[in-house]
């Protein structure tokens, strides 16, 4: 089998106005459709987080790509290593999403290669990764303080006849009874048994005070988390860490840094995950050297595809430490990519995050996965069990030339609602 195709088709998704450290989420969310055709008629799917100058390295990637053997991924990931210099940690930037752009190169490609072989021998993409462990892959409630608004078309404007979640999804959530209400209508609606809130936006008190409500309103038996993307320094960190001792399942990113994630884990006695400080192979050394963190958030995006996760997972277990995975705003393809990841991998001790109840439109054929009792269960079909739905695909190209975005950028869209917004680095 030979690859002789590769389509790259930008995309732009509605999404809500949603705070974090680095500002305001713009009305589309743009992500990169890959699809990878052979010369026995089969394609391949993948899907990334995608900007004009990620599909531009995609593209470069063709001349290494086309031709190449599907089902041979080490040697394919061999000629993209001899083809793209290394990216550093340091490219990852100071945002909460990750900004390196080659690691979305091999992400794309081995995902499209695990659909494509998982095509060729009629099996599930987690069987290639090893089998499966779990058909049914839980994950979390993504609470986010947010303005007022749908995003997309309806961008801050409300559709009065919206009821249940697709309201909640559009009233805006500023405060801690606000952050309680939006929890309650996600739950509800998705059967989520844990919750995570996105912090970073307003004063640890406050934040801490919304955790807090969380904790009366759902009670122990739902674990939250909690993360203000690395916003806080050492000495914030450890002061409302202790506050919340007791009441997170887990403390993510509140320092910025290993050696400062690993003070904070010192003084405070909560385990502390990553998506921010360890981020890639070359920064495993340090984790372990420094202690930095409990719990270690995949993310296939990332970490250069859903088999360089399931190594991390490894590494991971041998030095015990926890493996579960991180999200930003996705569509279908992803959807169902993290849920292979999830459904073989064997020591996933979490549940995973992801951005998917904020949307209402997809690319796939049959329309969004159902998420029942909090779960996914994994798609049926060889490889990863979606195909596109070349109609719903074209809108959302569409949607993508329109909008006129070519990269995420948080902090013009904030200064649109506050006027002078700065994103810095460390704020508390
Ligand atoms: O979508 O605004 C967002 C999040 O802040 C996202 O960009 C982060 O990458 O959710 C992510 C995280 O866990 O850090
Ligand atoms: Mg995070």
């Amino acid at each position: 089998m030979r690859i002789t195709e590769m389509h790259i088709t930008p995309i732009a998704l509605g999404d809500p106005p949603l705070l974090n450290a680095a500002g305001l989420h713009a009305p589309y969310a743009l992500r990169t459709v890959v699809e990878l055709v052979t010369d026995n008629g089969l394609t391949g799917l993948a899907e990334v987080p995608g900007s004009a100058a990620v599909d531009a390295v995609l593209a470069e990637a063709r001349e290494v790509v086309i031709g190449a053997d599907p089902l041979n991924w080490n040697r394919l990931k061999a000629l993209l290593s001899g083809h793209f210099k290394p990216e550093t940690t340091a490219a990852r930037g100071d945002t909460p999403w990750d900004q390196r752009k080659i690691v979305q190169v091999f992400s794309a490609i081995d995902v499209a290669c695990l659909d494509l072989a998982g095509k060729a021998f009629g099996v599930p993409a987690a069987t290639l990764l090893g089998g499966i462990v779990r058909e049914r892959v839980p994950y979390s409630a993504y609470l986010f303080y947010k303005f007022e608004g749908a995003g997309g078309d309806l961008a801050f404007e409300t559709d009065p006849a919206a009821t249940g979640w697709a309201a909640a999804r559009q009233r805006a959530a500023l405060d801690p009874e606000g952050v309680v209400a939006q929890a309650q209508a996600m739950v509800d609606e998705f059967g989520f048994q844990s919750i995570k809130l996105k912090g970073g936006v307003f004063e640890p008190e406050q934040e801490v005070n919304a955790l807090k409500a969380l904790r009366e309103a759902f009670g122990p038996d739902v674990p939250l988390r909690y993360d203000p993307n690395a916003l806080w320094s050492v000495d914030t960190s450890i002061r409302w860490g202790k506050e919340l001792e007791g009441v997170l399942e887990y403390f993510e990113d509140p320092a910025r840094g290993q050696e400062n994630m690993a003070a904070v884990r010192r003084a405070v006695n909560l385990p502390m995950a990553t998506n921010m400080c360890t981020t890639s192979f070359a920064d495993l050394p340090g984790s372990a050297r420094h202690g930095s963190e409990d719990i270690i958030l995949t993310d296939h995006h990332y970490w250069g595809g859903l088999r360089a996760s399931m190594e991390l997972a490894a590494h991971c277990r041998t030095f015990g430490q926890g493996v579960s995975m991180h999200s930003n705003n996705h569509a279908g393809i992803s959807m169902a990519a993290m849920t292979h990841l999830g459904a073989a991998m064997p020591n996933l001790s979490y549940a995973l995050d992801t951005h998917y109840p904020w949307q209402w439109e997809e690319i796939i054929v049959g329309g969004r996965l159902p998420i029942v009792e909090g779960c996914v269960e994994l798609p049926k079909g060889p490889g990863l069990g979606v195909e596109l739905d070349r109609a719903a695909l074209e809108r959302a190209h569409q949607n993508y030339l329109r909008c006129g975005l070519k990269e995420r950028d948080d902090e013009p869209e904030m200064q649109k609602k506050v006027p002078g917004w700065k994103f810095k680095a460390t704020r508390w």
